[in-house]
C-alpha cells in the first residue's frame, strides 16, 4: 500500500514561489522533513523533489517526460518554441547530439582564448576613469565570444543592443510586469534576427565556415532525415548565445565571493588551474542561479512507498540539492577546498541539471560555463588590477536570476 506523500497543504502556492524564490522547496522540505512533497502551483498539483536520490529519480526518462512541462512564460522567453529542453525520446536524442557535437576540446580552447581576448579588448576600450559594472560588462563580452564561436555576425555598433536583448531572455522568465513582457518581445526579435541568417546560409547569400554552429544547425537532419524548420534552428542557436551571455550572472557571483571571502581570494593569486577551478565550482554550488528543473510524470509508479500519478508536474530543486546535508559537509560554508579529491556523481552537484549529457537533459554547456568562468577568474586575478568601491553587495532570494544589487562595480583598473 502506498503511503500519503507529505503535503504542503492549503491554497495554490504560486505566490509563495514568487515570494520565496530559490528557497521555496528547501523551506518546505525542511519543515516537512522530507525530500519529496506535494503542493499546488499554477493551478495544479505539483510534486517537489530535492537531494541526489530524488534527482536520480527525476532523471529516469522511463518515468518522466518534458512534453508540456515548461511553464508557458518560460517557453515564451527562455527556451523558445520547440527547443531541445521540451523534447523527449528519439527527437530529443537527435537534437541533443547536434548540440553535443560542438562540445569538443578544440571548442573549449577556442572559447577560453576568445574570453580572454574580449575581456582585454573591453578594458582597453573603456576609459580608465569609468566605473564598470562587472555583470553588465560580462554580458557584452560573452555575447561577443558566443557570436564569434557560433559564426553569428555581430557589428560593433549593435553589440550592446543585442546583449541587452539576449539578456532579456534570461532576466524575464520569472519576472512580473514590464520586465517579463520585455522578454517576450526580445524572444520574437532575437528569433527573427537568427532566422534571417539561417535563410541566408541556406540560400547561399551568407557564407559561414562549416565548423561553426550556425552552419552545422542550418544543415542538420532530424530523426526523420529532414532539415529543421528555420525557427527551430534559430531557437537552438539562441540556446547557445543566451546561456553563454548568462554566464555573466556567475561572473557577478565570482565578484561577490571574492568580496565576501577575502581569505579565499588571497589563495588565488598566482594559483594554478586546479585552485581556480575549486573556487568557481564552489561559486556554482554556493550561490543560487537556475532554481528548479521541471518535468511531468510519464507513467503511474511508486517510489519509496509514495504513489506518483501520470501527468503530474514535478520540480527538482537544483539549488537545494547542492546544499543537501546528505551530500555536503557544512553546506552553508563557502569552502572551495571541499572540491579537492571530491567524488562527483551525476546527481550530487547539479547547478546545471543532473543525469546524462547525451541521453538526458543535463546542460549541454556545463563545460563551456566552467571554461568561461575559469578564464574570467584568471583574468580578474592575474591580469587586471582594480579597486572595488563601496556598494550594495546584497541580493534577493526571490530575484531570479539573483545578482548583487550594484552588479559588482569596479574602478581604477589597469592591466598587470
Ligand atoms: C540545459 C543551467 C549555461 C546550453 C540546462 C538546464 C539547466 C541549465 C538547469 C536544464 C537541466 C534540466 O532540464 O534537467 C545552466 C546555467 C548556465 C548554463 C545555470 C550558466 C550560465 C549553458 C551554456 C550553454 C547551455 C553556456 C551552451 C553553450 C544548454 C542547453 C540545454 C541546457 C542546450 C538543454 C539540454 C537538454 O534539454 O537536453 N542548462 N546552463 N547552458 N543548457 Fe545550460
Ligand atoms: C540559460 O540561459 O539557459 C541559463 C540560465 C538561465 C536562468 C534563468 C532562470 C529562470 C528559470 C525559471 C524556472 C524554470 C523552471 C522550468
Amino acid at each position: 500500500m502506498a503511503q500519503n506523500m507529505p503535503e504542503d497543504a492549503g491554497f495554490d502556492r504560486t505566490l509563495s514561489v514568487l515570494k520565496e524564490g530559490y528557497e521555496f522547496i528547501m523551506n518546505r522540505s525542511e519543515s516537512l522533513n522530507s525530500d519529496v512533497f506535494e503542493t499546488r502551483i499554477m493551478g495544479e498539483k505539483a510534486i517537489c523533489l530535492t537531494g541526489s536520490e530524488a534527482a536520480e529519480l527525476f532523471y529516469d526518462d522511463t518515468r518522466f517526460r518534458r512534453r508540456d512541462a515548461a511553464p508557458s512564460r518560460v517557453e515564451k522567453t527562455l527556451f523558445g518554441k520547440g527547443a531541445v529542453q521540451t523534447l523527449d525520446g528519439e527527437q530529443h536524442r537527435n537534437r541533443k547530439a547536434m548540440l553535443m557535437s560542438l562540445m569538443d576540446n578544440e571548442a573549449m580552447e577556442e572559447i577560453e582564448m576568445l574570453v580572454l581576448h574580449y575581456w582585454q579588448q573591453y578594458f582597453e576600450e573603456a576609459g580608465s576613469l569609468e566605473t564598470v559594472e562587472l555583470y553588465e560588462a560580462a554580458k557584452v563580452v560573452f555575447l561577443q565570444v558566443a557570436a564569434k564561436w557560433t559564426g553569428v555576425p555581430l557589428e560593433e555598433s549593435e553589440t550592446e543592443e543585442r546583449a541587452a536583448q539576449i539578456s532579456d531572455l534570461f532576466e524575464s522568465p520569472a519576472a512580473l510586469g514590464l520586465q517579463h513582457w520585455k522578454g517576450r518581445r526580445a524572444r520574437s526579435e532575437a528569433n527573427d534576427w537568427i532566422e534571417g541568417l539561417v535563410e541566408g546560409v541556406r540560400t547561399g547569400a551568407f557564407e559561414v565556415d562549416n565548423g561553426k554552429a550556425l552552419h552545422t544547425f542550418s544543415w542538420h537532419r532530424d530523426e526523420k532525415g529532414e532539415l529543421l524548420d528555420k525557427g527551430i534552428v534559430a531557437v537552438e542557436i539562441i540556446n547557445l548565445l543566451r546561456p553563454m551571455t548568462a554566464v555573466s550572472v556567475w561572473v557577478a557571483m565570482i565578484g561577490l565571493a571574492m568580496h565576501e571571502f577575502p581569505e579565499e581570494r588571497e589563495k588565488l593569486t598566482g594559483a594554478g588551474e586546479e585552485r581556480l577551478e575549486w573556487f568557481i565550482q564552489e561559486v556554482r554550488r554556493y550561490y543560487p542561479f537556475f532554481p528548479f528543473a521541471a518535468a511531468r510524470t510519464d507513467v503511474d509508479f511508486e517510489w519509496q512507498g509514495y504513489h506518483f500519478e501520470e501527468g503530474t508536474l514535478t520540480l527538482l530543486d537544483l539549488y537545494g540539492t547542492n546544499r543537501h546535508p546528505a551530500d555536503w559537509v557544512h553546506p552553508e560554508t563557502f569552502m572551495p577546498e571541499r572540491f579537492e579529491g571530491w567524488q562527483q556523481t551525476p546527481f550530487n552537484f547539479i547547478p546545471q541539471g543532473g543525469g546524462d549529457y547525451d541521453f538526458g537533459h543535463r546542460c549541454a554547456g556545463e563545460f563551456v560555463t566552467i571554461v568561461m568562468m575559469r578564464a574570467t577568474l584568471d583574468f580578474l586575478v592575474n591580469r587586471l588590477e582594480y579597486d572595488v568601491p563601496e556598494q550594495d553587495f546584497s541580493f534577493e532570494f526571490n530575484d531570479i536570476p539573483a545578482v548583487p544589487n550594484d552588479k559588482i562595480k569596479i574602478n581604477n583598473y589597469r592591466s598587470k
